[in-house]
């Protein structure tokens, strides 16, 4: 079995029963004109990790783990759009409203999409997400159950809201989660800050902390 060295305590990877989830690197998020932008963000900082991620998820397929993607959308007619998270605040362009990449967050619209450099590949698994959580309303657990899938490296944006939200749905499933903390990015850096710490605390009572180095190392 191979060993991340990571927080707060090594990790056993067990890459036959492990899955890299890539969470949410949409443009939606990661360029000008999409939801992330609306809500009054500096896109700009996701950027910085697109670098990183892809390593990671390029290390992972040579590997031969599984590899999911999820998106944050909704449908068309926003059934699957809660009012409260459609009306809430005063963002610049709310859900499905026209964009410049089309309508915000809303499935099969240009913004909607992962980016080209983490595009994925025929074979891995798109889990189209209306919440902040993966699992929620979603088919993620049974996919994960058929694969035998028991372990979690992730990644993606932003870090204290989708990633965590996952890692927490995951974990209270029974999941044992690893979190590359250079390939995850938030709009509020003491936000990821925090979130790093309150994941790997009280003997990682959320998860594990790792650099993609240290993932990358323990899949050579
Ligand atoms: N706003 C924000 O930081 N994140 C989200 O709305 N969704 C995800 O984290 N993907």
């Amino acid at each position: 079995m191979a060993v991340i060295q990571a927080e707060p305590f090594p990790f056993p990877l067990d890459v036959a029963h492990a899955a890299l989830i890539v969470i949410d690197m949409q443009r939606d998020f990661i360029e000008p004109g999409g939801f992330g932008a609306s809500l009054g963000n500096d896109v700009t900082l996701l950027q910085a990790i697109v670098p990183t991620a892809r390593r990671l998820l390029e290390g992972c397929r040579a590997a031969g783990m599984t590899v999911i993607h999820t998106r944050e959308c909704h449908r068309p007619d926003l059934s699957d759009c809660p009012p409260a998270k459609r009306e809430r605040g005063a963002p610049a362009l709310r859900i499905g409203d026209p964009g410049p990449m089309g309508r915000v967050l809303i499935a099969g619209e240009p913004g909607a999409e992962i980016i080209s450099e983490l595009a994925p590949r025929p074979g891995e698994t798109v889990i189209d997400k209306p919440g902040k959580g993966a699992f929620y309303a979603t088919e993620l657990g049974a996919i994960l159950a058929a694969k035998g899938v028991r372990q979690l490296i992730v990644a993606g944006v932003t870090t204290e809201v989708c990633v965590q939200t996952t890692m927490r749905e995951a974990n209270d499933r029974g999941y044992d989660c690893v979190l590359a903390v250079d390939a995850t990015e938030s709009y509020f850096p003491a936000f990821k800050a925090a979130t790093l710490a309150m994941i790997a605390a009280q003997g990682a009572i959320v998860g594990w902390t790792a650099s993609t180095d240290a993932i990358l190392e323990a899949l050579r």
